[in-house]
């Protein structure tokens, strides 16, 4: 069960140091799995779609074949009659929620602003096809198809510029084939995405990336998954852009005060738990509190289906702190920079003020499972600390910034003799004669 640390005593504080070390280290400790990837990347700039094929046999299905990686029209087309109506109804609203939100915070171009006699502007212009990752494992994680395809299309992206990859789940040579799941398919399909891939791991990233027979190069690629997928996408960058993102093992932190309800905290403790591996953090200044909400947690546990990841993801990832007051708990929650923050506090508009990192945050009594699916801001968010530099998924992931510059009355004598002093002192006369001839 939830290991409960005292920040107050030397013991307390070396263990929950220990953890912050290991969420820090989720994408650097695997100098072996960048090797890994280094190789994947290479395999498949030489052999194209022969070497994909031979990654997803070592890992995904070892009977996979080359002509299974695009899917087909007919299969989306025969998806939508294979999902629950109910399920496409909640599909439906969720995707108006989320492109709602990201209508609402897609930038603007600024007007342009006079400096000096210049007229200086900014265009903001979406990039023109885009790859997106979609996890496979445990879970059929159809909500990231709405979380990364939404914003990509409120940013601008053409549907028929938007590719998908999800590998199909895991397979011993001695089990049925395994496929899709049609939620997925049919996710796509009310999206108007067409172009769908069977296909997963860091060889669907290097796909993307570079291209192959059967799968088209994209201009940038974004979405969550494991330490190899999201290393791959580091490894691309250059070639191809990337969310800049480390989008990895799910996380979440709650700040817990004696106005929480435990029985809800503790449902949403256990929802990221659910997750293989979740990583838990419970953040209070009562001792009283924690006890209640990992009593409440325990309690639960009993109930849910996926009980033996959410037992061995609270005792071996997660831990509940007792820290001092108010402020040490906001000290602690900004080390930590989670993915997912629960103000389940009285006041957590104020507290929300004093919060410098974190990937998405959840005011009073709100269920993080809300972010997953319905609300509107993408649940692909930053992990592992990451959040102290980079942000979510949002339209401004798939949107690039491009200045312009205009003189309406011609560049001035001034401004044109301080550039040819600046160019003739970095030693180019030609740059410098280009202001002068301005001014003649
Ligand atoms: N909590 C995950 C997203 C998710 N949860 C999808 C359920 N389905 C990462 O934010
Ligand atoms: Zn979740």
């Amino acid at each position: 069960m939830l290991p409960v640390y005292d920040l107050s005593c030397d013991e307390g504080r070396g263990a929950f140091e220990g953890r912050l070390d290991r969420l820090r280290n989720t994408a650097s400790s695997s100098t072996d799995a960048g090797r890994v990837v280094a190789e994947i990347l290479a395999e498949v700039r030489e052999r194209g779609d022969a070497a994909v094929v031979d990654y997803m046999r070592k890992w995904t299905d070892p009977e996979f074949t080359a002509d299974r990686l695009v899917v087909s029209g007919a299969e989306l087309d025969a998806s939508l009659d294979a999902v629950d109506p109910a399920l496409v109804a909640a599909l439906e609203q969720s995707i108006e929620n989320v492109r709602a939100y990201q209508e609402h915070v897609l930038p603007r171009d600024p007007e342009p602003v006079r400096v000096g006699s210049a007229e200086l502007g900014m265009r903001w212009s979406p990039v023109d096809s885009v790859g997106l990752c979609v996890p496979g494992g445990t879970a059929v994680l159809f909500s990231t198809v709405i979380m990364l395809a939404v914003p990509a299309l409120v940013a601008g992206v053409p549907a028929e510029s938007i590719a998908v990859m999800n590998p199909p789940a895991t397979r011993r040579a001695d089990e049925p084939a395994s496929d899709l799941a049609p939620a997925v398919l049919a996710t796509c399909k009310l999206l108007g995405l067409s172009r769908v891939y069977r296909l997963g791991g860091a060889q669907g990233v290097a796909a993307l990336a570079m291209g192959t027979e059967r799968i088209e190069a994209v201009d940038l690629i974004a979405g969550p998954g494991n330490v190899f997928v999201q290393l791959a996408k580091a490894q691309v960058a250059g070639i191809t852009g990337t969310d800049n993102g480390f989008y990895g093992p799910s996380e979440i932190v709650t700040v817990a005060d004696e106005t929480a309800d435990a029985e809800r905290v503790a449902s949403d403790l256990i929802a990221q738990a659910e997750h293989d591996p979740g990583k838990c953090f419970l953040v209070s200044w009562s001792g009283e509190v924690i006890e209640r909400i990992v009593r409440a947690v325990g309690e639960q546990l009993g109930t849910r289906k996926r009980r033996e990841a959410i037992e061995r993801s609270l005792a071996e990832e997660s831990c509940a702190v007792l820290v001092a007051d108010a402020d040490e708990a906001i000290a602690v929650t900004n080390r930590l920079a989670t993915e997912h923050l629960n103000l389940a506090v009285a006041d957590p508009e104020g507290m929300l003020g004093r919060i410098r990192h974190a990937g998405e945050v959840f005011l009073g009594d709100t269920p993080v499972a809300a972010g997953d699916y319905y609300a509107g801001p993408s649940h692909c968010l930053p992990t592992g600390t990451t959040a102290r530099f980079t942000s979510g998924v949002s339209a401004y992931t798939f949107l690039k910034r491009t200045g312009t510059v205009r003189y309406p009355e011609g560049v001035d004598a001034r401004t044109a003799g301080h550039i040819a002093l600046m160019a003739e002192a970095e030693g180019l006369d030609g740059h410098a004669q280009s202001a002068r001839v301005r001014a003649e």
